[in-house]
């Protein structure tokens, strides 16, 4: 092709090598440091595995026994079973892992009911201002209700495609993405709405309260 100026070019325009290179630059791809700090919260370090932390015992819940209550300070209270529970709106969410022993993994894909299809259903009376999770294996964590209804949360049943295992807290578990993992219980059995809050299993035992990983809100 030539231009007004009788210039010719030759070769074709790499439409495509520049805009994943104008991605690159969006997301400061090969900037040291900057991804991690955007991504891993601070002391973290990667993992690709997926470790396992627990209290030493795995409960087993059989699906045909497995129930989930929502009650406390809710207009509706709810309980289902595992059927009631599939019959739910159903979501897909992926999101990192952040420990409070260091490690974080990224991209977890998750599928479950969302939290803020539970508020729906639940209807959170005016004055629910936190949230405690109940777990079958004795463990509790607490929440705020604000904290319980970010987009991000998740009931959770299955893990990449495949149901959740015992072992991380199948049939389910709770997955709130923007604190530390210890506010996600796992074998979940009941989802508690208060009109004040409750310190559960760690946070009496020196975690901090609320735990957000990029403020390191590791102990109180
Ligand atoms: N029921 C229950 N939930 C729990 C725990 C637990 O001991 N019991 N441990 C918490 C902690 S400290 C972490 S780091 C994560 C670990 O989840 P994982 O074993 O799937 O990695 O679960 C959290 N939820
Ligand atoms: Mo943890």
């Amino acid at each position: 092709m030539a231009d007004d100026d009788g210039v010719t070019m030759f070769g074709r325009i790499k439409d495509k090598l520049i805009a994943s290179k104008q991605q690159w630059a969006k997301q400061g791809r090969l900037l040291t440091g900057r991804p991690n700090s955007e991504r891993l919260p601070p002391g973290q370090r990667l993992v690709r595995d997926w470790p396992v932390l627990d209290l030493g015992v795995q409960p087993h819940v059989p699906l045909d026994l497995w129930k989930l209550t929502v009650d406390g300070a809710v207009e509706s209270p709810a309980v289902w079973d595992w059927n009631a529970f599939a019959e739910l709106p159903q979501v897909e969410m992926v999101s990192d892992i952040h420990c409070v022993t260091q490690w974080s993994r990224y991209d977890n894909r998750w599928a479950g009911v969302a939290a803020t299809q539970i508020l729906e259903l639940v209807q959170p009376k005016p004055e629910a201002t936190h949230i405690v999770f109940h777990a079958h294996d004795g463990y509790t964590t607490n929440v705020t209700l604000e904290m319980f209804a970010a987009a991000d949360v998740i009931v959770a049943h299955s893990w990449e495609g495949e149901p959740l295992s015992r072992e991380h807290g199948g049939p389910v578990r709770i997955v709130m993405p923007q604190f530390y993992f210890w506010k996600s219980a796992k074998w979940v059995r009941r989802i508690e709405f208060r009109a004040a809050d409750k310190p559960g299993f760690w946070e009496v035992r020196g975690y901090h309260n609320e735990g957000d990983p990029w403020q390191e809100q590791r102990y109180s």
